[in-house]
């Protein structure tokens, strides 16, 4: 069986090593741009380059090493009908959950204001916010936006969730759908998105969506940077509609200097790190998948081409 491999940060050794103790019935292939190759069974990669779909014309299946599908699906017509497995979990969830959960404390806790405070040496209790008045609304209740709420849930925030089907998740008041959206919108303090980018959530949080928030709304962003209008964003933070935004992923990466982004104090920018692909638990799933499909068996996770995600 030969398994091609593309990683886009180059760092491939330590990916051949895990899948051969892994799977060590396959032949790993790195891919290296001009250099040709005998057809290839499997493609593991994530986001490759143009350059590379050539080789996935004779493949059986596509793994993708992340959950997101966005970064192959853009080529859709030059890919061939098979399937494409996103990673389901993997790790990424209780990362992501931190990293959520410690977005929203640091805003409720008004802890950004404390640190401003500190450093200019200012020794001053600030009135608490109320609980009940901070709703956090998760825009995804998927693998990783149901373990957003989970986690959340332990601290005792209103929560809602929206999806594209209806759901019953408990503790979380659930939306679905276009025509909910604004209702969920409306009641939200802290907007997380955890939204696949698919062409209907392109540009979904633009100036009239993210307008619909309270006043003093906080945006997290951990999904796609192209779900939200970038200009608009900086708008209505600037209006002191939004008060502030943390901002894991943008629509170009890395992040281009100059862009406004970079100088708004209220927006906290990471870059893109919130759930980073876990090499062994990454591997241990493709493996396992990868066996199950070679005997025919159905796998989980595999991405809904028409729909995107
Ligand atoms: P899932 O496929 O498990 O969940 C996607 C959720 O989005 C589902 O609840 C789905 O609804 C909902 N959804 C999709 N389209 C729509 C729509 N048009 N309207 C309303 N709801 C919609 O994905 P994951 O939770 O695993 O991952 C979510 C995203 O997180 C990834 O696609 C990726 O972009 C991003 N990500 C970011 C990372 C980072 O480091 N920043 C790391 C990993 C992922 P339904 O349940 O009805 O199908
Ligand atoms: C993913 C990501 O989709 O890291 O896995 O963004």
């Amino acid at each position: 069986m030969r398994i091609l491999l593309h990683r886009a940060d180059g760092i491939t050794d330590p990916w051949v090593a895990d899948f051969a103790a892994c799977l060590p019935q396959a032949q790993i292939i790195v891919w290296q741009e001009g250099v040709p190759i005998a057809p290839c069974d499997y493609a593991v990669l994530w986001s490759p380059p143009v350059a590379l779909l050539p080789e996935l014309q004779h493949v059986k299946a596509i793994f993708l090493t992340g959950a997101g599908a966005d970064g192959i699906l853009k080529y859709s017509e030059a890919l061939p009908p098979v399937p494409v497995i996103r990673l389901g979990d993997a790790g990424m969830a209780i990362q992501m959950a931190e990293y959520v959960s410690h977005a929203v404390l640091r805003y409720y806790r008004r802890l950004d204001e404390y640190d401003q405070q500190a450093r200019r040496g200012i020794w001053k209790q600030l009135p608490q916010h109320d609980k009940a008045d901070f709703t956090v609304g998760v825009l995804g209740t998927g693998v990783l936006g149901k373990r957003v709420l989970d986690a959340l849930a332990s601290f005792g925030f209103p929560l809602r969730g929206w999806s594209r089907t209806a759901k019953q998740i408990e503790g979380v008041e659930c939306f679905a759908g276009s025509a909910q959206l604004d209702d969920f919108l409306r009641g939200t303090r802290v907007l997380v998105c955890l939204l696949p980018l698919t062409p209907e959530t392109t540009n979904l949080l633009d100036r009239s969506r993210l307008s619909l928030l309270p006043q003093g709304a906080y945006l997290i962003n951990v999904a796609r940077g192209a779900l939200v209008a970038e200009p608009d964003l900086v708008t209505l933070i600037r209006a002191g509609h939004i008060a502030g935004a943390t901002l894991d992923v943008f629509r170009n990466e890395p992040l281009p200097a100059p862009h406004p982004f970079w100088d708004e104090p209220k927006i906290t920018i990471t870059p893109h790190i919130s759930a980073l692909t876990l090499r062994r638990e990454s591997i241990e799933q493709i493996s396992a998948k990868l066996l199950a499909f070679e005997r025919g068996e159905p796998i989980a996770d595999v991405v809904d081409r028409q729909r995107g995600y």
